[in-house]
């Protein structure tokens, strides 16, 4: 076996070196993000370096193994193509995707399992090679998307408001928030909504106000805020539930506005579902920009089967990442989104199990 590292402005150009010297059977071992250039390794231009292995091709032909066939086919028929297409296929833009799948390559360890790429299906096996690109990929999502850790106000009660379109899952998302603070963490919690306009919309949190002895508020106009946020000075958390709006009428949204000129501070999650297109889910995100958003948050995980969207607009946006709701059920159907949970969502979407999640750390 012959082994020989190529270094090359990206991926693809190695992989055409690496086409052109050992031929299409060539395997990839090893990919990495190096710099090339400049002094003592600053000031240089990011490169990547590619190990390559070729077997005598005669050898391999006699030897009429599956693994000779396959390698026939050429490099990039191998992890890079593989990765590359799973992520188109979950509808991950082409743009982002390609700098995922180098810079998950750049992470994906040069092990005996390296060469095994994980056999996807929707489903991952459960082999070393597939938790070793799980674990890749949300590195390398790691990189392209933000995270930022939940605070607690030095002085008065931290403020969480949801917004987003209608019927996405806000009030069900605040009642799963309200009962792990609540019931789980024991915090004082005050409830608060605007949703003044839908019928029913009070008595949905109020229901969940009665069950945990939360006290509720309801607020008919913004002026009327102020006063609310005073009576719940004690408390550690409230939650404040707002109108539905549609993200095409940007004139409604804005209604939303004078709420927040009283809530300087709050936590203001954009809650999004997962099964938007990327186009309306863009819309959502530039229609509600109009208010001080402050976190992402998908719901209704479960009802997707492609999860392109998710990291496509996180990555657009540079919103912060917040919370995935994974299915009806409060307050279980509710999880923390990092990462490695992103990646493992586009690797295998058989992963959304509802009730199974870890969501005893919501609070920083
Ligand atoms: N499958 C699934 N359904 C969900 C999820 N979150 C909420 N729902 C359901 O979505 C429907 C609407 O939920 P709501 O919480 O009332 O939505 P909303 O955003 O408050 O709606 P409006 O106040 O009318 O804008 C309800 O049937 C919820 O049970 C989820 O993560 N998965
Ligand atoms: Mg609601």
């Amino acid at each position: 076996m012959r082994i020989k590292s190529y270094k090359a402005r990206d991926a693809t150009e190695a992989m055409e070196m690496i086409r052109n010297d050992m031929g299409s059977s060539a395997l990839i071992i090893q990919t990495k993000r190096i710099r090339q250039g400049g002094v003592f390794g600053m000031l240089g231009h990011e490169a990547v370096e590619v190990v390559a292995a070729a077997d005598d091709a005669k050898t391999m032909r006699r030897a009429g193994s599956a693994q000779a066939r396959a390698a026939e086919s050429g490099p990039e028929n191998t992890t890079f193509k593989h990765l590359h297409d799973r992520l188109l296929q979950q509808g991950v833009l082409p743009g982002l995707a390609r700098g995922l799948v180098e810079e998950t390559l750049c992470r994906y360890p040069s092990s005996p399992f390296a060469m095994q790429f994980p056999d996807f299906g929707g489903r991952l096996a459960a082999t070393p090679a597939a938790a070793d690109m799980v674990q890749a990929l949300g590195a390398a999502i790691a990189k392209t998307v933000r995270l930022e850790r939940s605070y607690k106000p030095k002085q008065g009660p931290k403020i969480v408001a949801l917004v987003g379109p209608t019927g996405v899952g806000k009030t069900t998302t605040i009642a799963k928030l309200a009962t792990i603070a609540a019931m789980r963490h024991k915090l004082p919690t005050g409830l608060v909504t605007i949703d003044t306009y839908r019928i029913g919309a009070v008595d949905q949190l109020k229901t969940y106000s009665e069950m945990l002895g939360a006290p509720l508020a309801v607020v008919h106009k913004p002026e009327q805020m102020p006063q609310v946020l005073e009576s719940f000075c004690d408390k550690a958390v409230v939650f404040v539930d707002t109108i539905g709006r549609s993200p095409k009428d940007r004139d409604r949204v804005s209604e939303l506005k004078p709420y927040f000129k009283y809530l300087p501070g709050a936590e203001t999650h954009l809650l999004v579902s997962a099964s938007s297109k990327d186009d309306d889910a863009t819309l959502t995100a530039r229609s509600f920009s109009a208010l001080p958003l402050s976190r992402l948050a998908f719901s209704k995980v479960d009802e997707s089967t492609s999860f392109g969207s998710i990291y496509n607009l996180a990555a657009q946006t540079q919103i912060p990442l917040s919370y995935l709701t994974v299915g009806q059920e409060v307050p279980d159907d509710i999880e923390v989104t990092t990462p490695g949970r992103i990646a493992e969502l586009l690797l295998d979407e058989s992963t959304v199990e509802p009730g199974a999640s870890d969501n005893n750390n919501w609070i920083g």
